[in-house]
Order: structure tokens, then C-alpha cells, then sequence
């Protein structure tokens, strides 16, 4: 049985060897409390982001955390994946301009793989420019754009002009990330927007239908 408490402090406390441990057990037991670790290494992560304001972690340790996030990630993995990888069609997916957070996006995209879709992986501090060209090559209809910083929402909305600006009206954006909630979407012009990455599976799955 897991305990989301104690993985959520090991977490925070950046505890690598408990961390593993924790959810080597969650795999061990058939990893169907996958999802439930996943979210508490998440609010770990919450802690590790309010000791960083606080002055009591540094920028080495928000980088060590997002090493530990994505080995918890790789652990995980095979217990988070959804069914239904009937193939779903190409979509893009990238962290916007001036953002360099990944780990949050890697996660969505193994989701939206693991449910179908080829995930054109545009990486991070990805300008609208380079988005715009991407989606017209690649024939794209889906853009998934992902931030984590304040300022990625300007940047949201940045790309969702360039696109508008460029004809590309029919292409479908969903936005996401820890500063993205309520009514956001509409500050940016995009078409939705997810907590997620069950969120943007479901919403994309319902688009490429
Ligand atoms: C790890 C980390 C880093 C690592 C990133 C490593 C990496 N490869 O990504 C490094 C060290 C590089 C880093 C750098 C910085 N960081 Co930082 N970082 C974090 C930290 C601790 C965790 C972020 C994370 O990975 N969370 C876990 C993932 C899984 O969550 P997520 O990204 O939100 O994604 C989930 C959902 O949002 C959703 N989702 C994500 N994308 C999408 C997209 C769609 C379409 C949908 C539907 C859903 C969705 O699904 C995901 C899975 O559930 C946060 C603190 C926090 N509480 O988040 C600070 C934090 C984000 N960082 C912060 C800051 C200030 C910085 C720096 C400026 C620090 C500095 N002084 O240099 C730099 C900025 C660099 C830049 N230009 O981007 C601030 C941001 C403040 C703000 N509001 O703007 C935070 C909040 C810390 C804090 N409390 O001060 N950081």
C-alpha cells in the first residue's frame, strides 16, 4: 500500500534513495497506485518550488529535483499509460519561448504516445516562428504547448497569434502547466486547456476523432 504522505516528504526533502525505493515498491505491487505516486511526487515537487522562494534551496537543487522527477517518471511509466494506442494522427507538442521546464511536457507526451498519437517533440524556449513552421511542414493539426513559468502564458499567446496570423486558423491548441487554469485559455485564444496529462489526452483524442 502506498504511502503518498511519506513518497510526498522524500520528495520534497529531495531523499533519492527513499524516493526510489517507494515507488519501486508501487511497480513491484502491479503499479496500479502508479497514478497516486505520480501525484504525490508531484506535491513534493510543490514543496521543492516553495523552499526555492524561501530562500533554502538553490538553483542546484530545483536541477536535482528535476533529475529525481524524471527518474520517477522512467520508474512509473509502464504503470501510467493508458489503453487504446489505436493511432491517433501526428500533433506537435513543445515548452514555450523563453521557458526552459521539460518535465512536464516529457510526461504529457509519453502519455499522448502511449494513447496513439506521434508527438512531433519541438523541445523547449520554442519561439512561435519556429511553431508556426513546424505545424505548416508537418501538416499539423494539434499543438500542445506547455509552460510553467508566469510568463509562459505571454508567450502562449504569442504562438496562438502567429498562428491566427498565419492562416492557420483550423489548428487546435490546448495549453497547460502550473500557471494555466480557469479562464486562461481564453486570455491566450487557445481552444482549451488541461490540468493533465489525462486531460490533454482525452481533449485530443476527441479532436482527432
Ligand atoms: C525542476 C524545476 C526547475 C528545473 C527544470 C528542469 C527541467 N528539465 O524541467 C530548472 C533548474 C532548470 C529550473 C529553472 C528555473 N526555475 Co524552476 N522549477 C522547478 C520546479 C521545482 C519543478 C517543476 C516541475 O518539473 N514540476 C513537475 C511537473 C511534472 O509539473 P508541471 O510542469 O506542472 O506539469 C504537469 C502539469 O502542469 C501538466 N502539464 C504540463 N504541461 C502541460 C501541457 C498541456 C497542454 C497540458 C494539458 C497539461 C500540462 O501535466 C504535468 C504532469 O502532471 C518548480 C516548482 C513547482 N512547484 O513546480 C520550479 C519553478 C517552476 N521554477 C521557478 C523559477 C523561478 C526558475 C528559474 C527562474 C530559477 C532561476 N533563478 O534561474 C529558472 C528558469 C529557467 C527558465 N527560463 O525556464 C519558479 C517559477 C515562478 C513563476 N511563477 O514564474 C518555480 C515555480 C519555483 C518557485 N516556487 O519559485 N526549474
Amino acid at each position: 500500500m502506498l504511502d503518498a504522505k511519506k513518497l510526498a516528504e522524500a520528495m520534497g526533502e529531495l531523499d533519492e534513495d527513499t524516493v526510489v525505493e517507494i515507488l519501486n515498491g508501487v511497480m513491484e505491487d502491479g503499479g496500479t497506485e502508479a497514478q497516486a505516486a505520480m501525484d504525490a511526487c508531484q506535491a513534493g515537487m510543490n514543496k521543492v518550488g516553495d523552499l526555492f522562494e524561501e530562500g533554502e534551496y538553490f538553483v542546484g537543487d530545483l536541477i536535482y529535483a528535476g533529475e529525481l522527477m524524471k527518474q520517477a517518471v522512467s520508474i512509473l511509466k509502464s504503470g501510467l499509460i493508458t489503453g487504446g494506442g489505436t493511432a491517433m494522427g501526428r500533433m506537435l507538442m513543445c515548452t514555450v519561448k523563453d521557458d526552459l521546464h521539460d518535465i512536464g511536457k516529457n510526461i504529457v507526451i509519453s502519455m499522448l504516445e502511449a494513447s496513439g498519437f506521434e508527438v512531433l517533440d519541438l523541445g523547449i524556449d520554442v519561439p512561435a516562428e519556429k511553431i508556426v513552421e513546424a505545424v505548416k511542414e508537418n501538416d499539423i493539426k494539434i499543438v500542445a504547448l506547455s509552460g510553467v513559468l508566469t510568463l509562459a502564458i505571454d508567450s502562449m499567446k504569442n504562438t496562438v497569434d502567429a498562428l491566427k496570423a498565419n492562416g492557420l486558423d483550423d489548428v487546435k491548441v490546448i495549453i497547460g502547466g502550473a500557471p494555466v487554469g480557469e479562464g486562461t485559455a481564453e486570455v491566450v485564444g487557445a481552444d482549451a486547456w488541461g490540468r493533465s496529462p489525462q486531460d490533454t489526452v482525452r481533449i485530443c483524442r476527441e479532436w482527432a476523432a
